[in-house]
């Protein structure tokens, strides 16, 4: 099976998100060809580029010992902030993980793949939740590809379908196809899809922003309130700071203190209703 791909260069209107809800339920996958702008792409290159002295190579053999990866690139990135929320994105998160109660950002990660790596193991993001089988799914995630992806370069490679297998069959990696896509283009998987980095052959870094989203009874990948704290955060619009971690989920979960919506923390200033119900119809 192919990576499914489609074209957003004109927006993502109902024909486009039909058919990324379309390629997520066949496929597990697709490719969003055009979702932003190269310059775009380039800013976030240049706002993480800032901090790369930071990132961490060569941590485990997953990790990758020739593969910088750099984190919380949300406070780091103001053109990543105005991308967390994209259209494709949230349409593929409403449709994957709709049946929480709500869903929200996970981690992100900038992954530049050095020169000479080896392929990552084939594997599913969401058996960092202790491998439990959920039977549904539970992660939303995705590449922004902030240069070129090829094959030779480390594009990341996936197995098509690969959502749907039972959890004793395992992939082999002749199974793989590489998500080759145009600086500027999206990737998107579910947590059961399996794949992995790709190797690179070439002497360029390919750079990639690994996006993960979960639905909001699980915790988040990265600590969102030690990365994006109250006292940082005050200028940013509400939808991604709901989206980040300051919302009220499930029934019961992610209040604070006496009854406190979240983000009374970051604005004190603001009324919000009190309560930690959620009640949603039988
Ligand atoms: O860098 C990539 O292409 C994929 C990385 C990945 O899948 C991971 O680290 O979980
Ligand atoms: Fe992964």
């Amino acid at each position: 099976m192919d990576i499914p791909r489609i074209d957003a260069e004109r927006g993502v209107d109902d024909a486009v998100t039909a058919s990324i809800v379309e390629a997520l339920d066949a496929a597990g996958c697709c490719v969003v060809e055009h979702a932003a702008q190269i310059d775009d792409m380039d800013a976030i290159a240049t706002e993480l580029g800032e901090h790369i002295d930071r990132s961490s190579i060569g941590a485990s053999d997953f990790e990758g010992h020739r593969t910088r990866r750099l984190g919380a690139p949300l406070p780091r990135s103001a053109t990543f902030r105005s991308l967390a929320l994209h259209p494709a994105v949230m349409s593929a998160g409403d449709h994957v993980l709709g049946h929480a109660t709500s869903w929200r950002f996970s981690a992100a990660e900038y992954i530049e793949i050095g020169p000479g790596e080896s392929a990552q193991r084939l594997h599913r993001d969401r058996w960092k939740y202790d491998r439990v089988e959920f039977g549904f799914e539970v992660e939303l995630n995705g590449m922004w590809a902030v240069t070129d992806f090829t094959e030779a370069n480390g594009a990341t490679r996936l197995v098509p379908g690969s959502h749907r297998l039972p959890a004793d069959h395992r992939v082999s990696p002749d199974e793989t196809v590489p998500a080759e896509m145009s600086a500027g283009s999206l990737l998107l998987y579910t947590g059961s899809l399996y794949h992995g980095g790709g190797p690179n052959q070439t002497d360029e870094w390919r750079k990639g922003l690994s996006l993960q989203h979960a639905v909001g009874w699980l915790t988040q990948s990265t600590n969102q309130f030690l990365e994006c704290p109250p006292s940082e955060v005050a200028a940013w619009p509400d939808d991604l700071l709901r989206f980040v971690g300051y919302a009220k989920t499930g029934n019961g979960l992610g209040y604070w203190r006496d009854s406190e919506d979240p983000l009374s923390a970051v604005h004190p200033d603001r009324d919000f209703p009190r309560g930690w119900a959620i009640v949603r119809p039988d």
